[in-house]
């Protein structure tokens, strides 16, 4: 069973939105079943149940959990989409999706910072950083591709010790390096795929992708990771939830 690693970094009921999630990508907890009561987390997780409330309410907005009156809480049947509001991973959303996630790892390296990615990460230009770049993969079909790039001092080692065709990078950097991920600033627009974009991902030329780039920060408010990727234009779509001012 997964345990509950309480960082003292990150509020708690944000740990108890990672833990169920993580519940949900390992298998734990399936899509259409019920997860556990919130009594019935709070002592597991010796937590108060107001906390585990305020959790589960977070992740029923992000549609990763429905309520049902007088039934309990359900992890939802199928989500289709990536839920902009929860921080989720690639591996994490398409295990949510039903799909299973791998990747092939293009390149893996540590190289100096350009300008303009150390201005996103808030680094001085020529600060070593991890890159890497992989084929996103759902079952069979590759999704997108993807470049990573961390700051090499926040976790020493990286490109070295793990193998990212089969690790998830998210999981790594939570679970080996306990690092606190707290939030992150992502944009979409869409454009033609470039010729290798189309070659990797197995689509025409020019053919449109969603490119996005995401600024990935720790719970001490820095810049952790940038990544720009190319997501299929015909295969993904986004949900946004949207609440009145
Ligand atoms: C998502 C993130 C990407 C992150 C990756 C980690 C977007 C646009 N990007 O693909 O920033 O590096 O997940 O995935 O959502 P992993 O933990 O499965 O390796």
């Amino acid at each position: 069973m997964t345990t509950i690693k309480l960082t003292g970094a990150m509020p708690l009921y944000e740990q108890i939105k990672t833990y169920i999630v993580q519940g949900i990508q390992d298998g734990r907890y399936r899509p259409g079943e019920r997860i556990p009561s919130e009594r019935e987390l709070a002592e597991q997780l010796g937590v108060s149940r107001l906390t585990v409330h305020h959790a589960i309410k977070g992740l029923q907005q992000a549609g990763l959990l429905v309520a049902q009156v007088g039934r309990g809480t359900f992890v939802s049947p199928r989500p289709l989409n990536q839920q902009l509001e929860a921080l989720t991973s690639f591996t994490e959303d398409m295990r949510l999706r039903g799909n299973a996630p791998s990747s092939q790892v293009l390149s893996a390296k540590v190289c100096p910072a350009p300008d303009d990615i150390a201005r996103f990460l808030d680094v001085r230009p020529g600060t070593q950083l991890a890159v890497l770049q992989r084929v996103r993969i759902a079952d069979d079909q590759p999704m997108a591709l993807e470049t990573s790039h961390l700051i090499a001092s926040a976790c020493p080692g990286l490109i070295d010790r793990y193998d990212f065709s089969r690790e998830s990078l998210y999981r790594v950097l939570r679970q080996e390096y306990g690092l606190a991920l707290a939030h992150a600033e992502q944009t979409i627009a869409a454009r033609g795929a470039t010729r290798d974009e189309a070659r990797v991902l197995g689509l025409k030329p020019n053919a449109p992708v969603l490119h996005m780039t995401r600024v990935l920060y720790t719970a001490d408010d820095r810049p952790l990771e940038y990544v720009i990727s190319a997501y299929r234009g015909d295969s993904y779509t986004f949900h946004v939830v949207l609440r009145q001012v």
